[in-house]
């Protein structure tokens, strides 16, 4: 079967109101050329007609280096703008139902955070796993405690699955991430509350090469 690969390396998910910082287009544009491998637009209040046109501006910017789009949450915005991955979460619409609607190309990424739901993915459905939160965050007030490296890496290895850590994740504790099984670091206040987006995204890149390597 053909794997609808993303590349997780390092994966900037936008925040709403953190991107104000620098502006969510121009968070996107420094990110890419910084280096991040894949760009995920989140935006919880949005409405889809906005969320459209935020997609269709990042896709401007994105597609032209190759990057990937993917769309959190919002199975209609990501099929209205052909985007090239959709993430859902535990509480969103079941992964059998958000792959019937994207069709066999569109890749679906789902977090999973404890073993009950690592248990649940289907490597049929599911192209690959965002795990966390690996370090205390503040940008997802709702999320649980802090898995740490131990056990992120203990879940890690039983999900068949690229597997890309979220939650805390920055210059600090890239490295950790990767050594624990991450496939990649998804990161939202690393990049966008950045003084310089561009400049912390090509170090996280840099970070992660260097850890691989080892
Ligand atoms: N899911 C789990 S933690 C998190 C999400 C969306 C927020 C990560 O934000 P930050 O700023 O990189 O800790
Ligand atoms: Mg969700």
């Amino acid at each position: 079967m053909t794997r609808r690969a993303i590349d997780l390396s390092v994966y900037l998910v936008t925040d709403p109101v953190l991107a104000r910082r620098h502006g969510l287009i121009e968070t996107v544009r420094a990110a890419v050329a910084g280096g991040a491998t894949a760009v995920q637009l989140r935006d919880k209040h949005a409405g889809d007609a906005a969320m459209v046109e935020q997609a269709r501006a990042i896709q401007t910017i994105v597609r032209p280096l190759g990057v990937p789009l993917v769309i959190n949450d919002r199975v209609e915005v990501a099929i209205a703008v052909g985007a090239d991955a959709l993430h859902i979460g535990q509480d969103d619409l079941a992964p059998r139902l958000a792959r019937e609607r994207i069709g066999p190309t569109m890749a679906l990424g789902l977090s999973a955070g404890d073993e009950q739901e690592i248990l649940t993915v289907d490597p049929a459905i599911v192209d690959h796993v965002g795990m966390g939160p690996f370090a205390a965050t503040s940008t997802k007030p709702d999320a649980s405690a802090p898995l740490g490296a131990t056990r992120f890496a203990a879940l890690r290895a039983r999900v068949p699955l690229p597997v890309v850590a979220i939650g805390g994740i920055g210059a600090a504790n890239a490295a950790d991430a990767i050594r624990a099984g991450a496939d990649g670091i998804a990161v939202v206040s690393a990049i966008c509350g950045a003084d310089d987006p561009e400049a912390a995204t090509r170090r996280l890149a840099d970070i992660v090469r260097r850890a691989r390597a080892r």
